[in-house]
C-alpha cells in the first residue's frame, strides 16, 4: 500500500493512538485527530484531504527560504554521501562545520567570533546557561548564578530553558528551577498607558534594574532576552528600550544574551535583530532560520569576553551533544545562507516586503475586534480585543484567538494564535501577492470571529 491509499481517517487514528505531539492537549486531540500535512511547496502546505494552505508562519517561524528548495536537498544528499556523521568530541571536526563557523562569525555582530553547536533552540539556551555560570565561576564569582529574563519570553522546553522562559503554565509543569527571575516585558499595548515611547522605554528597562537591586548584582549572571518576543505574542519593544537595558547590564557587570532563535537570519531586515536594533550581546542563541528548518541545528555565538576566558582558564568544558556540529546540518545551513545571500532576501525584507506587510495590515487596525497591529520586518501580530474602548480584553484569554485561527485555516491561511493575538511570521521569500492574500483571508477571519461572538 502506498501512502496515498491510506485514508485521512486511518492516518489520524494511527497518529492519535500513538503519537504524543508537542504542546498538545491529548484528551482534546485524540477524538478529533490531527491535520496530516503531506507535502509543501513554496509558501503552501498541503494536507491529506487535499487542502492547500498559505503558510503565514513559515512552519514554526523557521522555513525562511520557503519549502522545496533543491539547493538544500542537494547539499544534504551530497554531504550524506561523503560523510553522513562523525563526532566533534575528541579533536576531530569536519569541513562544513569549520566553514559554517567562519561564516557565522562573519555575519553576526562584531565580537561574536566563536560557535558552539546543538540541535534545538532549547539546547542552545541550556548551553548558554551552563556556559554563563561556568564563566562567572572562572572569574572567581561562582555566586553570580541568577539569570533574569522576561514574562512571556520563550527560550525552549528543556527544564532549564523553560525555567528561564517566562511562560507560567510551563513553570507549573515541573520547569521552575531556582536561580531564575523574571521581569515584565515592554508590552506597550498592556503597560504603556499615557507614557510616550521614550518614557515607556526607560520605565520598562528600569524593571530590570529594580530586579537586579532586589537580587543583588553580585548574584546575577546574565539578562537574556529575545529582541522581539516571538511566541510571547510578537512584542516589539519601544525604541530605546535595549539601549537602556545594555547600559544597566554594563553598569552592574551582568552579561547580556540575545535569543535570536526567531529574529535571526533575515526576519527583521538585517541578518540579526541585534544589528537592526544596534545591540551588542555577549552571547546569542540561534536555531530555526539557520537551516530554514530543513534539518535540526542550533548554535550559540560566544562573544570574545566569555570565549577568551574559557580558552585561557577553562580547562575542558564538559558539555556537548552527539550531534553537535553535525556535518549534514552544517552543509544544509551553508546552502541555506548562500541562498539567502544569492537571492538578496534580506534586502527584500528590509526594503520591500517588510514595509509592505506593515502597510497592507494597517487597515485591519480599524476592525471592531482589533486593538493594535504590530509589525517588525516580516513579523506581525494582530491583537484582538472585545472592545476598542479601554481597550477591553476577552475574559477567557486564548479562546477568541483559537476561533480566529480556525476561521483563517478554514479559508486557507495558517496563522498562529498567541493568547488573543494573531501572529504572522512568513518566509523571507513571501511576495507582495502572498501578503495581499494573507491580509484578505485574515480580514475574513476577523469578520467571521466577530460575527460568531456577536460583536
Ligand atoms: N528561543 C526562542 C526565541 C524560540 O522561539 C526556542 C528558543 C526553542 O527552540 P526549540 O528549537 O528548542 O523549539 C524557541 C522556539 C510557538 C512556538 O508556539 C515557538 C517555538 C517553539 C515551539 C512553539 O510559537 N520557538
Amino acid at each position: 500500500m502506498t501512502f496515498d491509499e491510506i485514508s485521512t481517517n486511518d492516518w489520524q487514528a494511527m497518529d492519535a493512538a500513538h503519537h504524543m505531539a508537542p504542546f498538545t492537549d491529548y484528551g482534546d486531540l485524540r477524538p478529533k485527530g490531527a491535520r496530516i500535512i503531506t507535502h509543501a511547496e513554496g509558501h503552501y502546505i498541503y494536507d491529506s484531504d487535499g487542502n492547500r494552505i498559505l503558510d503565514g508562519m513559515a512552519g514554526l517561524w523557521c522555513v525562511n527560504v520557503g519549502y522545496g528548495r533543491p539547493e538544500l536537498v542537494e547539499a544534504a544528499a551530497a554531504q550524506m554521501t561523503k560523510l553522513p556523521y562523525y563526532n566533534n568530541f575528541f579533536r576531530t571536526s569536519n569541513q562544513p562545520v569549520a566553514e559554517l563557523s567562519a561564516k557565522l562569525a562573519g555575519i553576526t555582530p562584531d565580537g561574536l567570533n566563536n560557535v558552539f553547536y546543538a540541535n534545538s533552540g532549547s539546547e542552545a539556551n541550556d548551553t548558554i546557561i551552563r556556559m554563563v555560570r561556568h564563566y562567572w565561576a572562572l572569574e572567581g564569582k561562582p555566586e553570580k548564578r541568577v539569570i533574569i529574563s522576561r514574562e512571556f519570553g520563550y527560550h525552549g522546553s528543556t527544564i532549564m530553558s523553560a525555567s528561564m522562559g517566562g511562560m507560567s503554565g510551563m513553570h507549573e509543569q515541573a520547569a521552575n528551577e531556582p536561580d531564575f527571575a523574571h521581569i515584565r516585558p515592554p508590552y506597550g499595548f498592556l503597560h504603556q498607558g499615557n507614557q510616550d515611547e521614550a518614557e515607556f522605554a526607560a520605565n520598562a528597562a528600569s524593571w530590570l534594574e529594580d530586579k537586579i537591586i532586589e537580587i543583588g548584582a553580585s548574584n546575577v549572571a546574565a539578562f537574556v532576552a529575545e529582541p522581539i518576543q516571538g511566541a510571547g505574542g510578537v512584542i516589539v519593544p519601544p525604541a530605546g528600550y535595549f539601549k537602556h537595558i545594555q547600559e544597566i547590564c554594563r553598569r552592574h557587570d551582568i552579561l547580556f544574551v540575545a535569543d535570536e532563535v526567531i529574529t535571526g537570519f533575515g526576519r527583521t531586515g538585517q541578518w540579526f535583530a541585534s544589528q537592526t536594533m544596534e545591540l551588542e550581546p555577549d552571547m546569542m542563541a540561534l536555531a530555526k532560520g539557520l537551516t530554514s528548518g530543513y534539518v535540526p541545528m542550533s548554535a550559540v555565538m560566544v562573544g570574545d569576553r566569555v570565549a577568551n576566558k574559557l580558552v585561557a582558564d577553562g580547562g575542558e568544558f564538559y558539555h556537548g551533544f552527539t550531534y553537535s556540529g553535525h556535518p549534514v546540518a552544517a552543509a544544509v545551513a551553508l546552502a541555506n545562507l548562500e541562498l539567502i545571500e544569492r537571492e538578496d532576501m534580506i534586502t527584500r525584507v528590509r526594503e520591500d516586503t517588510g514595509p509592505y506587510l506593515a502597510e497592507a495590515l494597517a487597515p485591519l487596525a480599524e476592525h471592531r475586534i482589533v486593538g493594535e497591529i504590530r509589525t517588525f520586518g516580516v513579523l506581525a501580530a494582530i491583537e484582538l480585543v472585545k472592545s476598542k474602548d479601554g481597550p477591553e480584553m476577552f475574559e477567557h484569554t486564548g479562546a477568541t484567538g483559537a476561533i480566529c485561527r480556525d476561521h483563517a485555516i478554514d479559508r486557507g491561511l495558517m496563522m498562529r494564535a498567541v493568547r488573543d493575538a494573531m501572529i504572522l511570521s512568513p518566509a523571507l521569500t513571501y511576495s507582495r501577492a502572498d501578503i495581499d492574500e494573507t491580509v484578505r483571508i485574515a480580514a475574513q477571519a476577523l469578520d467571521a470571529t466577530a460575527d460568531q461572538l456577536g460583536l
